[in-house]
């Protein structure tokens, strides 16, 4: 089995780089996986910039190489706000029913609402340079929330291919189509043309 250290400890996340990662043959650990609940300080100016401190962190600690995620959803109406700051947005532990809720009522009348989520993944091999694969998922915020699916801002953003909100889709529609599902594709090719992909 092919291991991948992902330096998270966003059970959501995990959840998402196990279903696209295990049919292909890979093992996904995490931090919690390794009972590891330290937080990584996040004081990066970007998605990449973040990710990639996640990730250099987390090949340095356990000497292995490591992959990390950073994320996030982008409002054109408040100017790609909460952007990096999206887990922070209205407080850290704020029930996400909440934050949708206080998002759609900011957003109550609003003809302009353009989003996108992006996401920055890094690769971080201990003596090499750090690598960072991004995508991005354009679509727009929902007049309300719907679907039990996925996580965090899901419920509220329409996806247009899909004509549905991601939380009403299946893991397999928005792995397809998500941010996290392009990087994670970018990063796989990299991953095995490298020869990073034998046996650990
Ligand atoms: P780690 O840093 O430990 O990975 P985190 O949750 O703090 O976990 P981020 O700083 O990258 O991670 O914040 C990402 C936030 O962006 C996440 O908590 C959600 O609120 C939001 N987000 C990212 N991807 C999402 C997705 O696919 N669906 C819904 N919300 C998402």
């Amino acid at each position: 089995m092919k291991k991948i250290l992902i330096v998270t400890s966003n059970a959501n996340k995990v959840r998402e780089f196990k279903e696209m990662l295990e049919p292909l043959g890979y093992e996904v650990v995490s931090l919690r996986d390794l009972h590891d609940d330290e937080d990584v300080p996040e004081n990066g100016q970007t998605f990449a910039e973040n990710a990639a401190i996640k990730a250099e962190h987390g090949a340095k600690k356990y000497h292995v190489p490591a992959v990390a995620d950073d994320s996030g959803l982008c409002i054109d109406a408040f100017g790609g706000e909460p952007g990096i700051h999206s887990a922070r947005y209205l407080g850290h532990d704020t029930p996400y029913t909440y934050k949708n809720q206080v998002i759609l009522e900011r957003l109550k009348g609003e003809t302009n609402r353009g989003a996108e989520f992006h996401c920055a993944i890094a690769f971080a091999c201990p003596g090499k340079p750090t690598e960072v694969f991004e995508g991005v998922m354009r679509g727009s915020i929902a007049e309300e929330s719907r679907g039990e699916n996925g996580f965090g801002y899901d419920p509220i953003f329409y996806i247009p291919e899909y004509g549905k909100n991601s939380a009403e889709c299946t893991p397999d529609e928005k792995n397809a189509v998500s941010h996290r599902g392009k990087a994670v594709r970018m990063f796989l090719e990299y991953f095995k043309k490298n020869h990073y992909a034998e046996e650990q």
